[in-house]
């Protein structure tokens, strides 16, 4: 971390581009529960993100709202976390377009989750879509946030936002200015790939729902959709090195590691030798024990709306002192009259 002397700080978010699943949830979110008692933390709807690809403005809407009541249903206590609307605090799009005077294009360039979003004909992707993590790193260093809790997929941004906030230090002679955020990636649950596809991570916008379970799921759906999740015909091996080029026989024992607090090993011990029918109904059970008090509290605070608006309107307002003061002196440093 050099030489940053400020508070150890937590910042990270999610999109509200779709239905929250499984993969936010331990990528992401069940981290963020865990460091909220001990770390100054900002969680954050990231809706200026999801705009990037077009939303319907309503869904949009909808959507932001139960990626808040997902946040608090998992155990995020506003009260001691700073929970807060990316859009409703205006300083992360003022320190996004200075900090892309400092980016250079040629690492954007670089990014390969912009190569798999934009697809065959990145001509038509959004101008958005290409700067997104420039303004993920203003999300960041505008709290000047220490510690950033993601998962696998995000660790390339992560060490972009790392060069944006080096490059800005070194340019304007102000070391240890920002700090150099560091990611917090590892664990198990880090990356939860497809149901379908053992080598395609688990997304909110994939076309297939049963390639997905949602946070939002009901017991039955949860049990059905792990029923029919791809696997071989093999058995399981008796050992970790045996789930090597088995993407799918990977992805289930490492969601019953994840949920189980059981390392894979262990897991593989309990099951190796036996076959799916026997696996997946016992990942089922554990994922409908953990994920189902979760639902039925998302479902129950979805309803209320007013208490969801009021700690938006909260957090905005506490992560605003915070963020007001940093672009305050970013754009002293960069020579704006003040
Ligand atoms: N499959 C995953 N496994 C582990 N972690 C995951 N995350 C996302 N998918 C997985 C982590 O969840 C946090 C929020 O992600 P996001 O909503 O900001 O963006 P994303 O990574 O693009 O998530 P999705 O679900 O795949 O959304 P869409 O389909 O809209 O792009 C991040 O910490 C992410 O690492």
């Amino acid at each position: 971390m050099t030489g940053f002397k400020g508070p150890n700080r937590v910042f990270s978010g999610v999109q509200p581009s779709g239905g929250m699943h499984l993969g936010n949830y331990l990528g992401a979110i069940r981290k963020f529960v865990g460091m909220q008692a001990t770390h100054d933390c900002y969680f954050c709807v990231v809706d200026m993100h999801a705009i990037t690809v077009f939303q319907d403005p309503k869904k949009l809407r909808e959507q932001t709202y139960h990626v808040v009541a997902s946040y608090l249903a998992a155990g995020i206590d506003p009260e001691k976390a700073v929970v807060l609307l990316q859009s409703a605090v205006p300083a992360h799009a003022e320190l996004a377009w200075i900090l892309n005077c400092v980016a250079r294009l040629g690492w954007l360039d670089r990014m390969t989750q912009f190569k798999d979003k934009a697809g065959k004909d990145k001509e038509r992707a959004s101008v958005g879509l290409y700067a997104y993590p420039v303004l993920m790193a203003a999300d960041i260093l505008v709290y000047k946030a220490t510690h950033v809790p993601v998962g696998e997929d995000q660790k390339q941004h992560l060490e972009l936002a790392r060069d944006v906030a080096g490059k800005f230090n070194r340019e304007f002679g102000v070391a240890d200015f920002f700090p150099l955020p560091e990611p917090l990636i590892k664990g198990p649950g880090a990356r939860v790939m497809s149901l379908r596809d053992g080598t395609a991570k688990m997304s909110k916008s994939d076309p297939s729902e049963q390639a997905t379970i949602y946070l939002s799921d009901d017991a039955d759906a949860i049990a059905r959709k792990i029923k029919k999740a791809k696997t071989d015909p093999e058995p399981l091996p008796s050992d970790v090195a045996g789930l090597e080029h088995r993407p799918e026989a990977a992805n289930l024992v490492g969601v019953y590691s994840a949920l189980s607090g059981r390392t894979a090993a262990d897991v593989l011990k309990e099951f190796g030798g036996e076959g799916f029918g026997k696996f997946k109904p016992a990942l089922a059970d554990l994922v409908v024990e953990k994920l189902a008090p979760i639902g039925a509290e998302l479902r129950r605070l979805e309803a209320d709306r007013a208490y969801l608006r009021r700690v938006l309107m909260d957090g905005a307002a506490r992560a605003a002192a915070v963020a007001d003061k940093t672009v305050a002196e970013v754009k002293e440093i960069v020579g704006f009259v003040v």
